[in-house]
C-alpha cells in the first residue's frame, strides 16, 4: 500500500511525501513542484540543488518546476517563465486505489492574472515504479487565450561529460546562446562540453537521456507536447546562479516536455489543453 503525509518542508513551506512499494516522491505546495522522485534502490531521478530556496515567490531550483503562462522572459512580462511555480497550489484530491499506484491531484487557486477562474489549471502526479504529471488548462472564458507551458524538468546525471540525450536528430531547434537562431539538430546524441540551451519544435518524440556514469538510462515520454528544452548552464551560468552550486552542473541536465515558441497554444473559449510527461529509468549495462 502507499502513504501520504503532509508535512511542513523546507522554509516551513508544506508538502506532500508519497511513499509506494516502489518509490517515494515529495510535492511542494508552492508551485506544485515536484522535487524528489526516486525508485527504490536507483539514485534519484529527479535533481535538486542543494542551494535552492524554499520561500513564496521564488521558484525551486530543480525538480519538475511549472513553467506557465509564458517561457523565458518577454519583453513585456515581469519575470522569467511566469508565475504559476511561485504560487501556492492546493490540493484537490489524493487517489491511492489497492494498486499502490498514488495520484495526488492539485489546482492553482483563481487568481486575477488568470481571470479569477476563467481559466483554471489542474495538475496530476502520478507516482508509481514511473512519475508521470498531466498539466490541464481549461478556459472556460468568452476569448481565446494563448499561452506557453513547459514542465521543465531537471534530471540527476552521474556525470555530464559523458551524457548523451537521444532521439531529438533532425528536429529543428531555436538556439538560446546564438540569438535563437533556428537550426537542425545533426547528431544522434547531444553531448556536453558547454552550456546547452535549445527550443526543439514541432517533435512529438521520446526522448532518452543515456547515462553512462551511473548506467541508467532514462526516458521522457510525452503527450500533448509539442517542443522539448534541453539545458545544461555549464560552469560560467552556474557561477551566476545564487540558488545553484558551482559544480552542480556536472550532475544535472535539463529535458523539459511543453509547448513554447511558436508552439505555443491558443485554447478556444471553452476548450481544454493537457500536457502529460512520464518518466522512468532503467539500468544499462
Ligand atoms: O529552460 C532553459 C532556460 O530557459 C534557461 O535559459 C535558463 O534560464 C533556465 O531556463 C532556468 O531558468 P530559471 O528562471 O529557472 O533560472
Amino acid at each position: 500500500m502507499s502513504r501520504v503525509t503532509f508535512l511542513t518542508g523546507r522554509g516551513g513551506l508544506p508538502k506532500l511525501e508519497i511513499a509506494t512499494a516502489w518509490s517515494t516522491a515529495e510535492i511542494y505546495l508552492h508551485g506544485a513542484h515536484v522535487t524528489r522522485f526516486q525508485e527504490t534502490g536507483q539514485p534519484p531521478l529527479l535533481f535538486l540543488s542543494d542551494q535552492s530556496r524554499f520561500e513564496p515567490n521564488v521558484p525551486i531550483r530543480g525538480g519538475i518546476p511549472i513553467i506557465f503562462p509564458w517561457f523565458g522572459k518577454p519583453a513585456d512580462k515581469p519575470a522569467q517563465h511566469g508565475f504559476a511555480r511561485n504560487r501556492s497550489w492546493a490540493v484537490k484530491e489524493i487517489a491511492s486505489p489497492a494498486t499502490g499506484i498514488t495520484t495526488v491531484r492539485l489546482v492553482l487557486p483563481p487568481c486575477p492574472e488568470l481571470g479569477d477562474g476563467n481559466i483554471a489549471l489542474e495538475y496530476a502526479v502520478t507516482v508509481s515504479e514511473n512519475l508521470s504529471a498531466e498539466l490541464v488548462v481549461t478556459n472556460t472564458s468568452a476569448r481565446a487565450y494563448a499561452f506557453e507551458t513547459c514542465l521543465h524538468t531537471y534530471f540527476t546525471v552521474g556525470d555530464i561529460n559523458t551524457l548523451e540525450v537521444l532521439g531529438l536528430q533532425g528536429v529543428d531547434y531555436l538556439d538560446s546562446l546564438d540569438a535563437h537562431r533556428r537550426k537542425t539538430e545533426a547528431g544522434a546524441a547531444i553531448r556536453f562540453a558547454g552550456e546547452v540551451d535549445r527550443t526543439y519544435v514541432n517533435t512529438p518524440h521520446r526522448v532518452e537521456i543515456h547515462d553512462a556514469a551511473l548506467h541508467r538510462v532514462i526516458r521522457v515520454e510525452k503527450i500533448g507536447s509539442a517542443s522539448t528544452v534541453v539545458w545544461n548552464p555549464w560552469i560560467a551560468k552556474a557561477k551566476a546562479m545564487p540558488d545553484f552550486g558551482n559544480a552542480e552542473y556536472q550532475r544535472m541536465v535539463c529535458v523539459e516536455t511543453g509547448n513554447v515558441a511558436e508552439n505555443q497554444i491558443t485554447l478556444a473559449p471553452g476548450a481544454t489543453a493537457s500536457l502529460t510527461v512520464k518518466l522512468s529509468s532503467e539500468p544499462s549495462r
